[in-house]
C-alpha cells in the first residue's frame, strides 16, 4: 500500500531532530515546494506544531495525541496489519465500515479506526461505550485460509497481542479473562469482537474489533461501568498514552503472532493466552444463553473452547459466555 504525500510528509519530518529543508521535502515527496508548505499548514490546522526556520527548514515540535493514518503509519513495521488505514472522526460502529468494505474487497491487514463510535457494540448486541479522543476503536480485517469453526481462536489471538502491545508500549501487565476481555486489577480495559463473513465451510473475512480505554480519566465512565471498567491510563502514571504508538505495537505484535499461527497452527498461541489468562485454575460462575454452572476453570482446548469442571467433577465444554471470576482475586 503506497503512502500519500501527506503520511510520507510526518514520516519525514519525523525521522529526526533536524531541521528538513522545503527543496530536500519536494524532491523527496517529488511535489513543488508550494505543494509542500500547503500539506504543512493543512498538519497545523490539525494540531501539529511546526516550526519553520529561515534557510533551515521545517521540523515537528509537538504532535497532536491522534489517530490519522500518517502517525499509525509512521514507522509501522508491518508487512500487512494497518498499512492501509480507513479513519474516520465520527463513526456509527467501526465494526459496520469494516464488514463493508472487506465485501468491496479490502486487503487483509486492512484497519478501520475511529476516535467515536456513536453506536459501539460488544458481544450479543451490548453497548460499548466510545467516547471521542480518549480510547481506540479499531476494527482489523483478516483473512486467513482455515474453517469459520476455528475462529474463535483468532478472538484468542487477538487478546495476546493486545496485551502484548500494552506491556511493550504502556509498561503494564493486563491479564485476559475468556474469552475477550482484558483486564487490570480485575477491571475491564479492553473489549474485543469478533465476527465472521463466511460461507458454510470457507472464511471470505474475519473482523476483528478491538476496544481499549486509554486516556479515559477515573471519573469520566458512566455510571453502570464505574465499578467495572478503568482506563490505561487511570492504571498507570497518568499520563497521556501516545494511541497511535499503542496501536502500532498492537499491530506489531498482533502480526507475529498471526504469522506464528498460519505456520504452526493454534498450539503456540494457546500455550501464550494460557500464560496471560486470568481464570485458570479458579472458581468461576460461568452464564451462558442456556444457563449457569458453577466450578473450576481448567484450561482451553485446542479450539479455544474453555473446560470447566463442575462440583460433581463433570467437564462442560464452553463455547459462549460470560464469566465471573471470584471477587477477591
Ligand atoms: C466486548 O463485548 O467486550 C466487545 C467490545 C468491542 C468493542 C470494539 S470497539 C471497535 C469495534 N467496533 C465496535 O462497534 N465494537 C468493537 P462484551 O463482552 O459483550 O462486553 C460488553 C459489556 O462491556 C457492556 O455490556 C458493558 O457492561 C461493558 N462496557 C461497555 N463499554 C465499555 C468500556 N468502554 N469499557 C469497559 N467496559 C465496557
Amino acid at each position: 500500500m503506497g503512502l500519500s504525500t501527506r503520511e510520507k510528509l510526518i514520516g519525514l519530518l519525523s525521522e529526526s531532530e533536524k531541521f528538513s529543508s522545503g527543496q530536500q521535502l519536494s524532491k523527496e515527496l517529488g511535489c513543488s515546494r508550494t505543494a509542500v508548505w500547503k500539506h504543512i499548514e493543512e498538519l497545523r490546522k490539525e494540531g501539529y506544531i511546526v516550526e519553520a526556520v529561515q534557510k533551515k527548514g521545517y521540523r515537528i515540535q509537538h504532535r497532536p495525541n491522534n489517530l490519522h493514518p500518517g502517525e499509525i503509519k509512521n514507522q509501522l513495521t508491518t508487512k500487512k496489519l494497518g498499512q492501509n488505514v480507513h479513519f474516520e472522526e465520527q463513526v456509527t460502529s467501526t465494526q459496520e465500515i469494516a464488514h463493508r468494505i472487506a465485501m468491496e474487497g479490502a486487503p487483509e491487514g486492512t484497519i478501520v479506526i475511529a476516535e467515536q463510535q456513536t453506536t459501539g457494540r460488544g458481544r450479543l448486541g451490548r453497548p460499548w461505550h466510545s467516547p471521542k479522543g480518549s480510547g481506540i476503536w479499531m476494527s482489523i480485517i483478516l483473512r486467513p485460509n482455515i474453517p469459520p469453526q476455528q475462529s474463535p481462536q483468532l478472538t484468542l489471538l487477538a487478546a495476546v497481542g493486545v496485551v502484548q502491545g500494552i506491556e511493550r508500549s504502556v509498561g503494564l501487565n493486563p491479564q485476559i479473562k475468556w474469552p475477550n476481555d482484558i483486564l487490570i486489577e480485575g477491571k475491564k480495559v479492553v473489549g474485543i469482537l469478533t465476527e465472521l463473513q463466511a460461507e458454510a465451510d470457507r472464511i471470505n473475512s474475519v473482523i476483528i474489533g478491538i476496544g481499549i480505554n486509554v486516556n479515559t480519566p477515573k471519573d469520566a465512565f458512566p455510571k453502570e461501568l464505574e465499578t467495572i471498567a478503568t482506563s490505561l491510563k487511570a492504571e498507570s502514571s497518568g499520563n497521556d498514552i501516545d494511541r497511535s504508538e499503542l496501536v502500532r505495537s498492537i499491530l506489531i505484535e498482533m502480526e507475529k503472532l498471526y504469522d506464528l499461527y498460519l505456520d504452526h497452527g493454534f498450539t503456540p498461541i494457546k500455550l501464550l493466552w494460557e500464560g496471560a489468562a486470568a481464570s485458570l485454575g479458579k472458581r468461576v460462575v460461568v452464564r451462558t444463553l442456556s444457563g449457569e454452572i458453577t466450578g473450576k476453570a481448567k484450561g482451553i482446548t485446542e479450539e479455544g473452547i474453555l473446560l470447566v469442571e463442575d462440583d460433581f467433577g463433570d467437564i462442560h465444554r464452553v463455547y459462549s459466555a460470560d464469566i465471573e471470576l471470584p471477587k477477591n482475586d
